[in-house]
Parts: C-alpha cells; structure tokens; sequence
C-alpha cells in the first residue's frame, strides 16, 4: 500500500530538495512528512557521524506564544523552570499534563520579550497551549508560524555553517542562537539538533526561501562532503536523545522517560503537573527507561513495541526500540522495564522478529 497524500498531509519547504539528494524513506510526524532515510544507512550514519549531514526537520513545527503574558504561561506550561530565560537562550524542557504524564518534550525558545517558541515533538501542542491559556484567560496569541528548522549535523557542520553565516557562529554556544536576514532569508541559527555530533539548526521563517537556503548549506557543505541525512535512530540511541512517542507511552512521566534531571520541582511557582510529580518523585517510580544490550546477530529494526520477560518467562516491561549500534558493534535497545527489574546488569529476554534473546538491562547514556 502506497500512503495518499492530500491537505492534511503537509510537506516542508525543504522536502523536494531533500527528496532530490536521496531521501527515500519517510514517516509522519506533526501531520507532517518527516524524510528518514536514504537506501543507504549505513552511509547516512556514516556522513553524520564523520562528516557533516543535512537534515530536512521541517515537521519540527514552532508554537509561537506570543504577548503580555507570554513567559508567565510558559512557566505554567513547563516542569523545567524557564524565568531566567534569556532573548537569544533555549531550553529542552518537559511539558506535562496535570497527571504529571509527559504530552511533549520540546525545546523552548525566546525569541522576543513577550515571543517564545516552543520548537515540538509528535504531539498537538497547539491545541494544548491554546486550551490551557483560554481557561486562564492569559493575553496571549498562540499559533504555528511559518517557521521550518533544517539541521546540519556532524563534525564538520560548524565550518560548513561558518562558510554559510560568517565566522561569529563559531562563537555561538550550545542551545544559544541568534536571529538574522541572511542574503533575504529569515534565519534563527541556533547551536541545537538531535544528535551528538554536534552542529546547528536553522529555523526558517519564510517558506518560500526553502529551496535557496538548503542550496546556500549544500555548496559550503561540498567541500566537507555533506551528505543528506534525517534523525538518525541508530546514532541518537547511541548517545541517548529521548524520542517522545517512540520511548515513552501515554503513561511516561518525566522521571520514567529518564529525562528527570530537566525537571525542577524546587521552583515557587505553580506549573502543570507539579504536585503530581512531587507525589511520584517522593513514592519512586513503578517502572523506568532503560538500556538494553541485546545479544547475538545484527537486527533489524523493530516496528512496534515488543515484549520484555524474565529469564522465567514473567513480565519484565515492554521493549521501546531496537537497532544495532555502528560504534559499538552491538545491539541496544529501549525498554520500559518495571520495577525491580529496572537494575543495571539485571538479565532479561527481548522478543525480536526472530525470537527470544538474551538481553542485559544499562544505564542511559549507555557507557561502553
Ligand atoms: N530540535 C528542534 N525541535 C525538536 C527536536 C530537536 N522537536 C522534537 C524533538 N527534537 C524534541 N526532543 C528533543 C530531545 C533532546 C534534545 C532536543 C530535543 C536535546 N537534548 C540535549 C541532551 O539531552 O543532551 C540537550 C539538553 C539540555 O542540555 O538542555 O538536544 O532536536 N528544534
């Protein structure tokens, strides 16, 4: 089956570039086509994390809080204290319900005085920012602005950016950015992406300039090889980027999705989901993210979550992801491992495609 297309499936402004370069693959994300790999991801993994690769993340949509009460929403809004953010400074911050459930784990950006963006992952933040500020009446304006991010990746994306923007990116540091016009293309070049490779994000904020900014990228990347690249699951499971949707279910708290330390539950102020996590981080939690070493052959990836048991065949979680790691020449997984059996070392067994394996429970990052 082919899957159809039609207005409710949206393209970004760099999809026939990046469909041009080699991308063959896509899934959805955000109602939006997210171009994942080429033929070749081997070479995929390899430009990205030798060189320097070109990411269509277009489908990484912006909502844009914007307006009086702007930062005082965001800090209702966030589980990561976000008042000393600065014009110029984002954050990665959990957003959760009143359960305390994490809905998304976006990465905040205050652009203006009274503007923040919240850059999102595969959930309806939209609809949320403008029902929670609704029923508070805040003097906001939520919406989606015209705004696509293209990520360049790896360790030659810094002089292949520099070659783009000037020499004073070098200067930028990790998660500052800095809001310019560029040859007439409005950019915010930001020292972001998901991946460990280092490298920039460059919000576009005009969509009829997709095409002339990609082909600015891809001449200064020329000399450094650049390649056209998407997220790379192999590498960010590697060096451990949380994949909301992917990791966590509808039930994941921020502490279970392993990234607690973005909470800060210490703060004055209300926000969403405070008291709920103050309950869940004073009873422990029942179940957590964990490593997985998977042994035996090279698999493929998995489609769907898959099971997780004991060595005596007794549920032990559920298994998130699996792939084999280039740089450890080892299989790791993802799992929501219930409690005790969330212990590093613990030996569990993972179903793939091919059956039971022997699997080791680690911590994340993995350290290797
Ligand atoms: N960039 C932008 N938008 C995004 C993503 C992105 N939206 C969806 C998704 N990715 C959101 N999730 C993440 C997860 C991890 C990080 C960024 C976005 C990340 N984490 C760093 C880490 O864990 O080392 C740094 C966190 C910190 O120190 O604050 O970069 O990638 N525009």
């Amino acid at each position: 089956m082919q899957l159809a297309q039609g207005p409710r499936v949206r393209f970004s402004p760099f999809y026939r570039k990046s469909e041009a370069a080699g991308m063959q693959t896509a899934t959805i994300f955000n109602r939006m086509v997210l171009p994942v790999a080429t033929e070749d991801p081997k070479a995929d993994y390899e430009a990205l994390t030798q060189r320097v690769a070109l990411w269509d993340v277009g489908c990484e949509r912006q909502v844009q809080v914007q307006g009086p009460d702007a930062l005082k929403l965001c800090q209702y809004l966030s589980a990561r204290d976000l008042s000393q953010l600065k014009i110029g400074v984002a954050k990665y911050v959990p957003l959760c319900d009143h359960k305390g459930r994490l809905i998304n784990d976006p990465i905040a950006l205050r652009v203006d005085d009274d503007t923040i963006w919240f850059s999102i992952a595969d959930s309806d933040v939209l609809l949320w920012i403008r029902a929670i500020s609704g029923e508070r009446g805040d003097n906001v304006d939520v919406t989606e602005p015209d705004v696509s991010p293209l990520a360049v990746q790896g360790p030659s994306a810094t002089d292949t950016v520099a070659d783009v923007f000037g020499d004073w990116v070098r200067e930028l540091k990790f998660f500052h950015f800095r809001r310019i016009t560029h040859q007439d293309i409005p950019v915010v070049v930001c020292r972001s992406g998901w991946s460990k490779q280092g490298g920039f994000e460059l919000f576009l904020e005009d969509g009829s300039k997709g095409e002339q900014l990609w082909d600015l990228v891809w001449t200064a990347g020329e000399p450094h090889g650049i390649r056209v690249g998407a997220p790379n699951n192999a590498e960010r499971i590697e060096n451990f980027l949380l994949s909301w949707g992917a990791d966590t279910d509808e039930e994941s708290d921020p502490f279970e999705a392993a990234i607690g330390k973005y909470v800060d539950l210490g703060v004055e102020h209300d926000f969403i989901g405070k008291q709920a996590l103050l309950e869940k981080r004073a009873l422990g939690p029942t179940r957590e993210l964990k490593g997985l070493l998977i042994e035996g052959e090279p698999l493929e990836p998995n489609s769907e979550p898959t099971g997780l048991r004991n060595p005596n065949g007794t549920h032990a979680g559920q298994t998130r992801v699996m792939n084999h790691s280039p740089r450890f020449q080892q299989n790791l997984g993802l799992a929501i491992v219930e409690v005790p059996h969330n212990l590093p070392g613990t030996k569990l067994q993972v179903e793939t495609s091919e059956g039971w394996r022997q699997a080791t429970v680690a911590d994340l990052p993995f350290d290797l």
